[in-house]
């Protein structure tokens, strides 16, 4: 045992944000841009006539004027127009055998691609090629499938509207609807369960709602580190008074307090503002459990009220008006006991009714939540307890009051709406139909679980992906490399080598893309492309960098070269003609989807315009026309766990966009220059005879994962603050203990925040 602490493992004590984040951008733009460029091009971020940051869908305030200082947007925008380039001479030096050996950081950090590639298998090197015999390559493979549904189109969400529009069209004229994509693996019991409940798949606050909001709930998000710019939202809300409940199993430092770095006052007296009034540390997988018992003293204390001669604490105009099912509910939350509630929550039944009163006091709620709510075995019901206890007190459809799911991608929202969706709405069908005079495959397609079992059991041939990282993303390490392995045929659109590059297939395509920051030109001069944000605003996002290289494509250019390649003449669809001027595609979204009217216009409108949300108007696009109270059975998120098996959630380091690891440093989590370690509650080390600093080995204990348990070796366990039975480590390392079968049935994403691991001492 020992008893120094770990290398690298500092306690941190500043608020977030502050002079360390500040040093940290300044870090960022010295090794990835010129010194020049570098400030300008952050200054033209979130600009009315600028591009849109690629780091999170969080909104802009309305009218967009001054700059919105953001370290991690920071860290997007510079890793994306670093300096550095992945050309065919890089890709000469090195055999894929040999990049297959360097960490995720190390392959990003190479740079931007700058010219088509395809592998050689004879000197295991990507080589280059011209786009017009990628596109051939990537035809000849898709029209040798005897079926169009053995084969995948991935998406990952920073393609603009305009990209996923054209993407799914030509997708949909090949003839399938496999859309795995990254809202499988991150909002997706948001898209399955809030329609059932409020009829619409999306959040419905708005940025102004925080203005008006007399109660804040956090649930399972990390804002200081996954949307900063929201960050000075709750900064004004705490200083306004707007109490502020989190529920999360580790104490995230920006959700305890925070410093402005656009405060002069906060930086000179080195000052910081309290965010959570209330912080409960809640056990991972244990919000269901919390939220019925928040709900269960709701309606207690509106009993109470009543028995008193008072008018109840529920909306009881709104309950009769709009909504159905609460009977079931109530039944449900009265069988369930405060025993229960307690020891499956870890929270204890007096701080729950605490947040019952101080919820019941608010005139108007909002409840922001994300990962740590959604990715659970029943994820998709755990968004809908979310929906329950606001609509108790009639909180939708009135300024201050609504559900805020923190969106992932910068993008994803957009591109679910403009039809990347395995199951293809009548709507959209019927709208190509009109339009493009072809009739889409109905049959539902693949999601991201269900891409990589048709890829291992060999259903799936060939791989389209659309930006992202597919196979390091997704669940169960070991059998994903080898689905993929097993390809005829992988094609990649991307910026920047990754992982899921070099798991080779029989033939691979690495395709340049433009990113955000960058001139998109094409024959009609310069285009803006347009994205939907967090809270269903869509605004156009101009770049003006110059390409990485003369060879690099647009998006738009490269689906519209793929299809033609790949359809010939096929429902005579004009793909150059739509990509010479994206108002020809805008044209065309809005004749497929009625709510895109008078696109091109409306989008020119400084802020943009935002998409109609029935909730905000107390319209339920449900079966019944009402709001639907959804019953959770029972209060487990998962099955019950053999003793010596904790639960391991898997987290982002403050370093890093997903798979992309900017650097080694977790500053708030007080981790420096390294990411192989386990946080642990002190108890729980001592229960095995374990220390902080010792070396360990994670093993996965899902039955359902194949062959022998997988394991993560040469951890370092550090002692943390959470819950006991709870343990955390990033992702996506983490991903070889997460087992594919381990998702929500309903919406299929994988439990990313519920693995069940057994920690031993390393051998
Ligand atoms: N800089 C940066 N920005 C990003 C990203 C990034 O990687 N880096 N990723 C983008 C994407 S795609 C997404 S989806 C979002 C993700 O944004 P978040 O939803 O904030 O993602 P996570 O880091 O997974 O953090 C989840 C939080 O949930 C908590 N948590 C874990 N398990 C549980 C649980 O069982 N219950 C509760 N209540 N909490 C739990 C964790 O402690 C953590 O604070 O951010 C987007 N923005
Ligand atoms: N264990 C665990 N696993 C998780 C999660 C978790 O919390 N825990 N979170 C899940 C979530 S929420 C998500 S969203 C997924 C993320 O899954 P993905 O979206 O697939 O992954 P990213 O890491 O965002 O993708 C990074 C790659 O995108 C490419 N790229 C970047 N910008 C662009 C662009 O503008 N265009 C194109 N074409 N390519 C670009 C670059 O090549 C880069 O290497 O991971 C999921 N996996
Ligand atoms: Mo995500």
């Amino acid at each position: 045992m020992s008893n120094d602490t770990p290398e690298g493992i500092r306690p941190y004590h500043h608020p977030a944000g502050g002079w360390d984040a500040l040093r940290a951008v300044a870090q960022t733009i010295r090794t990835q841009m010129t010194v020049v460029s570098g400030p300008r091009i952050l200054l033209r971020n979130n600009q009315p006539d600028g591009f849109d940051c690629p780091g999170c869908a969080w909104p802009d305030p309305k009218h967009t004027s001054t700059f919105e200082f953001c370290e991690n947007g920071a860290k997007a925008v510079t890793w994306e127009a670093t300096k550095k380039r992945a050309s065919p001479e890089v890709f000469a030096r090195h055999t894929v055998t040999e990049l297959l050996g360097w960490n995720d950081h190390a392959l990003e950090d190479l740079g931007r691609l700058t010219h088509p590639m395809a592998y050689d298998a004879a000197s295991d090197r990507y080589l280059p090629i011209e786009w017009d015999e990628a596109f051939a390559r990537a035809a000849a493979a898709l029209n040798a499938l005897p079926d169009p549904n053995m084969a995948e189109f991935y998406t990952s969400g920073r393609a603009s509207n305009e990209a996923a529009f054209l993407y799914q069209l030509f997708v949909r004229a090949y003839g399938t609807n496999n859309f795995p994509d990254c809202s499988n693996m991150c909002h997706e019991a948001t898209s399955v369960g809030l329609p059932q409940a409020i009829g619409i798949g999306k959040g419905t606050v708005s940025l102004e709602d925080f203005d008006h909001t007399d109660l804040i709930i956090s649930m399972g998000h990390n804002p200081g580190t996954n949307h900063p710019r929201m960050m000075a939202t709750l900064r004004e809300a705490a200083r306004r008074g707007v109490p502020i409940v989190v529920f999360n199993p580790l104490k995230e430092r920006a959700l305890e307090r925070f410093a402005s770095p656009q405060s002069p006052v906060e930086m000179a007296t080195m000052g910081a503002t309290p965010i959570a009034t209330t912080y409960l540390q809640v056990n991972v997988g244990g919000d269901a459990a919390a939220l019925k018992g928040v709900m269960k003293a709701v309606l207690a204390l509106d009993e109470a009220d009543r028995a008193a001669g008072g008018a109840g604490t529920l909306d009881h105009d709104f309950l009769a008006t709009h909504t159905e099912g609460l009977d079931a509910l109530i039944e449900d939350l009265r069988g369930t006991s405060w025993d229960t509630i307690e020891a499956i929550s870890g929270l204890a039944r007096a701080d729950l009714e605490h947040v019952a009163t101080l919820y019941c006091r608010a005139p108007s709620a909002l409840v922001c939540y994300g990962m740590g709510v959604t990715q659970h075995a029943r994820g998709t019901e755990n968004v809908q307890q979310i929906a329950n206890l606001l609509l108790l007190r009639g909180n939708f459809g009135r300024p201050g009051a609504g559900i805020c799911p923190l969106r992932g991608h910068s993008n994803v929202q957009g591109d679910r709406t403009v039809g990347i969706d395995e199951k293809a709405p009548a709507a959209l069908r019927a709208g190509i139909e009109r339009v493009f005079g072809f009739v889409p495959p109905a049959e539902k397609g693949h999601d991201a679980v269900e891409s990589i079992e048709a890829m291992y059991e060999g259903r799936s041939r060939v791989l389209v992906a659309l930006g992202g990282n597919l196979a390091v993303a997704m669940p169960d390490t070991q059998r994903t490399h080898a689905a993929v392995r097993k390809l005829d045929c992988a094609v990649h659109i991307a910026t920047k080598l990754n992982r899921s590059h070099l798991l080779l297939a029989r033939e691979n395509l690495l395709l340049p893309c433009l990113g955000r920051t960058e001139l998109d030109m094409q024959a009609t001069g310069p285009q803006s492309v347009t994205v939907e944000d967090s809270m269903s605003m869509v605004h156009a996002s101009r770049g003006a960098l110059p390409p990485p290289s003369p060879h690099v494509r647009s998006e738009p250019a490269i689906v519209a070269g793929l299809a033609r390649a790949v359809l010939g003449e096929r429902h005579g669809i004009a793909w150059e003609d739509m990509v010479a001027d994206y108002d020809r595609i805008r044209d065309a979204i809005e004749g497929v989807l009625p709510a895109f009217a008078r696109y091109n216009e409306r989008v020119r409108e400084p802020g943009g315009f935002r998409l109609p949300l029935g909730p905000t108007e107390r319209v339920w696009h449900t079966p019944s026309g009402k709001a639907q109270f959804r019953v959770f059975r029972g209060v487990r998120e998962d099955a019950p766990r053999a003793p010596d098996v904790l639960t391991l959630t898997t987290l982002r380091s403050h370093d890093q966009y997903n798979t992309t690891l900017y650097g080694f440093d977790d500053r708030y989590r007080g981790v420096f220059g390294r990411r192989d370690v386990v946080f642990m509650n002190a108890d729980d080390l001592a229960e095995r005879g374990l220390a902080e600093g010792d070396l360990i080995t994670l093993e996965a204990a899902d039955g359902s994962m194949h062959g022998e348990p997988a394991r993560l070796t040469h951890y370092t366990a550090v002692t943390y603050d959470i819950p006991r039975g709870c343990v955390a480590a990033y992702y996506p390392e983490a991903n070889v203990l997460v087992g594919l079968g381990n998702r929500d049935p309903q919406s299929g994403t994988p439990a990313y925040k519920s693995a069940p691991v057994r920690v031993l001492r390393a051998t």
